[in-house]
């Protein structure tokens, strides 16, 4: 720890943007505590604020996750991103249903919807400085525009529009994010931008782009990808949020098992990417409002077991030991 005695990220960033982490409860003690404390300003809740986390049931949340990154956001002066009100996954099934177990109208989904979002937005919105509103709707494996999932089955066509308002109306002053994956690539840029276009001219209070940010280290194109979906999105008046970021050291067709500590190359390339990626992010931060990591440290990441189950990923800022990695120097090496 001592090693990481004097520059802080969020510090080095602080006339750029938000610097973020997404945690569990685990990580707001001992190491990654004192990461989190040192060198992050903003936190995202990797789980814990998840429908089908917070609000299992009908009559039921469970706000005890959360409320510990309230507080330890509040004690250490951290703000937080609200992930997520309306996404297909993780979600509780209760609100698509009636009491005789068929599906539910969408004035019920909407009246569940509505007093969902005003009891989460109610309890943290003095944190909260930006909701993931809507996540992942824009379908990407057919030629369809729009995700088929129960929430757009119910509510309908507008559904984005719906849900935009209804969490405007719970709280006017945070930022209003539409956060998806592969959004800077050309196709599910041009659906995205459709998307939001037709949105914003229907009158939904949507401030931002969340690009998730879920990379590697040998995506080709990804610069002149991200630089022209950055300015497409803009173009629209909206920001950009980097809302879950990580650089795999594995491309997703990359499926071997065999590597068990990341190679000089795979250090290298991340290095690289890290390096230009930040220089993209850095030359837009009038657009950019913050950057979020999806971890902290490579010592525990969701990629240990996506795309591939217990598969060990390197893919974050500092090691396995918590030690700055070289990907970190080359991220503060600016100034
Ligand atoms: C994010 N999804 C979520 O926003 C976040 O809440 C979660 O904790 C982690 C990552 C990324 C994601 C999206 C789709 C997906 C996997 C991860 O499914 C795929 C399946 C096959 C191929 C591509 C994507």
């Amino acid at each position: 720890m001592t090693e990481n005695g004097l520059i802080s990220l969020a510090e080095v960033y602080k006339d750029y943007f938000k610097i973020g982490a997404a945690v569990t409860v685990n990580d707001l003690v001992r190491l990654h505590g004192e990461l989190l404390k040192k060198h992050f300003n903003s936190l995202t809740a990797e789980n814990a604020m998840k429908f089908g986390e917070i609000h299992p049931s009908e009559d039921r949340f469970d706000f005890e996750k959360a409320d510990k990154m309230m507080e330890f956001a509040k004690s250490n002066h951290l703000k937080m991103r609200g992930h997520t009100f309306v996404w297909h996954n993780q979600t509780s099934d209760w609100i698509f249903l009636d009491t005789n177990g068929k599906e539910a109208s969408k004035e019920l989904v909407i009246d569940r919807l509505r007093k969902h979002v005003e009891v989460i937005c109610n309890r943290y919105k003095d944190i909260v400085y930006t909701w993931d509103v809507v996540n992942e709707a824009i379908e990407d494996k057919t030629g369809e525009q729009y995700r088929d999932t129960k929430w757009r089955r119910i509510l309908g066509e507008d559904y984005i529009k719906t849900v935009f308002e209804i969490v405007k109306e719970q709280d006017d002053k945070a930022e209003l994010v539409y956060n998806d994956y592969n959004n800077e690539q050309p196709e599910k840029l041009e659906k995205t931008y459709r998307m939001l276009e037709e949105m914003l001219h229907k009158g939904a209070p949507i401030d931002s782009v969340g690009i998730q940010a879920h990379w590697s280290i040998r995506d080709s194109n990804l610069m002149d990808d991200l630089k022209r979906a950055i300015e497409r999105y803009a173009s629209l008046g909206l920001k950009i949020q980097v809302t879950e970021m990580d650089v795999s050291m594995f491309e997703f067709e990359d499926k071997r098992k065999d590597i068990l500590e990341p190679t000089t190359e795979m250090l290298y390339l991340q290095e690289q990417a890290y390096h230009n990626i930040f220089s993209v992010f850095r030359e837009y931060k009038e657009l950019v409002t913050s950057v979020t990591f999806w971890g902290i440290s490579d010592r525990y990441t969701w990629k240990d077991n996506f795309p591939v189950r217990g598969r060990k990923d390197w893919p974050m800022l500092f090691d396995m030991k918590g030690e700055k990695k070289s990907s970190f120097e080359k991220i503060v090496d600016f100034i």
